[in-house]
């Protein structure tokens, strides 16, 4: 049974359609740097966002009716929500979901029962897997909602909560392998603290570390072949997250020697609340060999906390895809962890906004590719380093072959050494704003 009726497969239409149910930009078969654009931008649809989320917020109840026809908190909703994800992919040619075990079934008093449950509905999945060719990006344990999760999971004070949070991690990896996903995510949830005052946080980091590790046994040991993520996030819910950017994720992945294991799954609106600029973590991760997957979407600036938005803005959009074209591609793909704004509440604003974040990311898949056609950045790059590249000492530095005591006499010999070299900061922002709109 069809559930958006009057609502049609999203088709290409270019940019000068002004048909808001059109894709403007993305044009999955269109070849950019010798891949097609459905190759480069693996787009997934995050479950909780989109078929769970209705719109309540601190102030107000749910406004987005995401029932679909049946009884909220049932399985028969389970089953609608299936339904209603499936077509919702299809019609947009999106290829991928990711989700949470309590997205997919209602939690219920017993862990046996959810199990049950999560057993019954991953049948239903994978029958409309096999029919649509839809696939899984990854999976996780939703170990932050329940009030037993209060004081964090890995990170809790207590081993009963412990235990109940690996049971739920194997369980979501049991599903995740099931569905044969590509990752497994581990977004730190609750795991941070309030106040130094209640807190052991090496006992804390340590148990989350096991957590993990106990993880990555099992997996493995059911045939998990893909990549376990961290996502890392700087606050919200707790003060202080403990993984807070993508380089504080990396350190305490190698610290425990997880980091052969696990990538990072960056979010746009995460690295933004850490203060860095979305493209400063996946630079960071790439540069690392931990660049895994991407949640996709946008923060607003003016406001302190995860506002998950759809993305829009190009400029970022296009240093993002920078980012992932010179690292090669994402093992992961990009998950649209977004959701509409509360009053945008029908069916076709949630159309609307995927059709507004994949056309963006197809900007910026073009014009990033175009800003390395151009070279112009490269190139000064590779120009501001170059006495590293050219001069008899700078080669000696970059390979290891002098030492203090050479370069204090070298720079003896020096006077006042010249200026480094204009950063040129203007006349490069001025050159992506001339590939943006030329
Ligand atoms: C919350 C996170 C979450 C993860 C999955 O801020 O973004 O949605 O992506 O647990
Ligand atoms: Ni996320
Ligand atoms: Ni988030």
């Amino acid at each position: 049974m069809e559930i958006f009726k009057n609502i049609p497969a999203i088709k290409f239409e270019g940019a000068q359609s002004k048909n808001p149910l059109a894709f403007k930009y993305y044009d999955a078969e269109r070849v950019v740097l010798g891949k097609t654009m459905k190759e480069h931008l693996p787009f997934a649809m995050a479950w909780w966002h989109n078929l769970c989320a209705n719109g309540t917020d601190m102030f107000g109840r749910g406004v987005a009716d995401k029932s679909f026809g049946q009884e909220v908190g049932t399985m028969a909703h389970a089953k609608a929500k299936v339904d209603a994800g499936f077509e919702f992919m299809q019609k947009l040619g999106i290829g991928y979901f990711c989700f949470h075990d309590v997205d997919i079934v209602p939690e219920a008093d017993d862990i046996k029962e959810t199990n049950r449950r999560l057993d019954e509905i991953s049948d239903y999945i994978l029958e409309k897997m096999k029919e649509t060719g839809i696939k899984c990006l990854w999976g996780t344990a939703n170990m932050f909602s329940n009030p037993r999760f209060c004081n964090g999971a890995g990170s809790t004070n207590s081993a009963d909560v412990f235990a109940f949070a690996a049971a739920q991690v194997k369980k979501a990896l049991d599903i995740t392998v099931k569905l044969g996903g590509v990752g497994y995510v581990f977004w730190g949830g609750r795991e941070g603290y309030e106040t130094l005052l209640n807190t052991d946080v090496k006992f804390e980091q340590n148990n989350i570390a096991r957590l993990m590790k106990m993880a990555v046994e099992y997996g493995r040991s059911i045939g998990f072949t893909g990549d376990f993520y961290i996502e890392p996030k700087p606050k919200e819910p707790m003060k202080h997250q403990y993984d807070f950017d993508a380089a504080t994720a990396i350190g305490f992945l190698r610290a425990y020697g997880l980091d052969k294991d696990f990538k990072l799954n960056i979010e746009a609106n995460h690295a933004t609340l850490a203060g860095h600029t979305f493209e400063h973590d996946l630079r960071i991760s790439a540069i690392n060999g931990m660049l895994g997957s991407i949640d996709a979407n946008q923060g607003d600036m003016l406001l302190g906390w995860d506002t998950d938005e759809f993305p829009f803005d190009v400029y970022t959009a296009t240093m993002c895809m920078y980012e992932v074209l010179k690292a090669g591609g994402l093992t992961g793909g990009f998950n649209f962890d977004a959701k509409n704004r509360r009053p945008s509440y029908t069916f076709e604003d949630m159309f609307e906004g995927f059709v507004l974040g994949m056309d963006t990311f197809a900007l910026g898949l073009i014009k990033a590719a175009e800003l390395i056609e151009d070279g112009r950045i490269d190139e000064f790059i590779k120009e501001r380093y170059a006495s590293f590249a050219t001069s008899e000492i700078g080669k000696k530095i970059v390979s290891g072959k002098t030492s203090l005591v050479e370069l204090a006499a070298y720079a003896d010999g020096l006077g006042s050494p010249e200026l480094p070299g204009s950063g040129k900061q203007e006349r490069l922002e001025g050159i992506i704003n001339n590939i943006l709109f030329r």
